[in-house]
């Protein structure tokens, strides 16, 4: 496409080029962000640098100018595509860590919910942390989680909402794992956006995860905890 005065994106230097991803993220230009994703990677970004500082910050806008009424949910849908072309990029490398698996992870975002981006960011830093990840999709009800956790011999339970109206299906799930007497088998992690800490306190998660670097650390010290206490 000649068009914007023909941007030709290995010319710009890194600054450029990021705040031209930004654009082209906000624009749903999904073939541009394959690009840029690539050429980062061929300066010698690191995965999770381009990861962060291109797509995930772009986002960041589009969700700004979504939140204000200046883009609407065709736009975004556009722009959550192109993201996930250029996250597609990445996730293997973002996986190579060739580490022994530390634990195994189910993850999935709850019922009446659709929002999958950060917990497929999630699930593969999860991945590349060493972690088995088991992702169950969107829009999963109770049973869906439950199954999992039994059919997998999970350690962990990650739940993901990013609307005020979906989020208190969290503790749905967590008020029936208490009832089967199953709380205690699981390390439960909770994230998205809408979340914070005192919410994860209340409804009975072990920790809430504020984004998914933190949710990884976070995973590797119950693991370390759970391994402790197996020992001791
Ligand atoms: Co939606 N949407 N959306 N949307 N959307 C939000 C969430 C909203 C905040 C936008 C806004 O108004 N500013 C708003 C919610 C308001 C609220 O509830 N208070 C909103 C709304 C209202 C809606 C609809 C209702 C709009 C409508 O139809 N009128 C509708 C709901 C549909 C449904 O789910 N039933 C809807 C639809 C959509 C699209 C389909 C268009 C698209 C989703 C595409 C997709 O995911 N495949 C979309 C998008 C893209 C967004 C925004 C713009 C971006 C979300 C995103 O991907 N962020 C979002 C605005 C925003 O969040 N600022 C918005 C990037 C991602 C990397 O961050 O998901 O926060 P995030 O994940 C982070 C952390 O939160 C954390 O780690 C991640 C990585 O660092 N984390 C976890 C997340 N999950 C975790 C799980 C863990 C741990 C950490 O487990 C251990």
């Amino acid at each position: 496409m000649a068009d914007e005065g023909d941007i030709i994106l290995s010319e710009l230097d890194d600054e450029e080029l990021v705040l031209q991803m930004h654009d082209d993220l906000y624009d749903g230009l999904k073939e541009e962000i394959e690009d840029g994703v690539r050429i980062l990677l061929d300066r010698g970004w690191t995965p999770y640098d381009t990861l962060t500082k291109a797509l995930v910050a772009g986002m960041t806008i589009v969700g700004a100018d979504f939140r204000d009424g200046i883009l609407f949910v065709p736009e975004v849908l556009l722009a959550a595509n192109a993201m996930k072309a250029g996250m597609a990029i990445l996730k293997p490398l973002l996986a190579e860590t060739g580490a022994p698996k530390v634990g195994k992870m189910v993850i999935g975002t709850v019922k009446g919910d659709i929002h999958d981006i950060g917990k497929n960011l999630v699930g593969m830093m999860m991945e590349g942390a060493g972690f088995e990840v088991v992702d169950l999709g969107i829009n999963n009800s109770v049973e869906k989680y439950l199954e999992a956790l039994e059919r997998e011999e999970a350690d962990i339970l990650g739940m993901s909402a990013l609307l005020t109206t979906t989020m208190p299906y969290m503790k749905v799930v967590i008020d029936t794992l208490k009832e089967k007497g199953m709380r205690e088998d699981f390390i439960i992690l909770v994230g998205g956006a809408p979340l914070n800490e005192e919410f994860g306190r209340a409804i009975g998660a072990d920790a809430y995860c504020r984004d998914a670097a933190v949710a990884v650390q976070t995973a590797k010290d119950f693991m370390g905890r759970k391994h402790n206490q197996m020992a001791g």
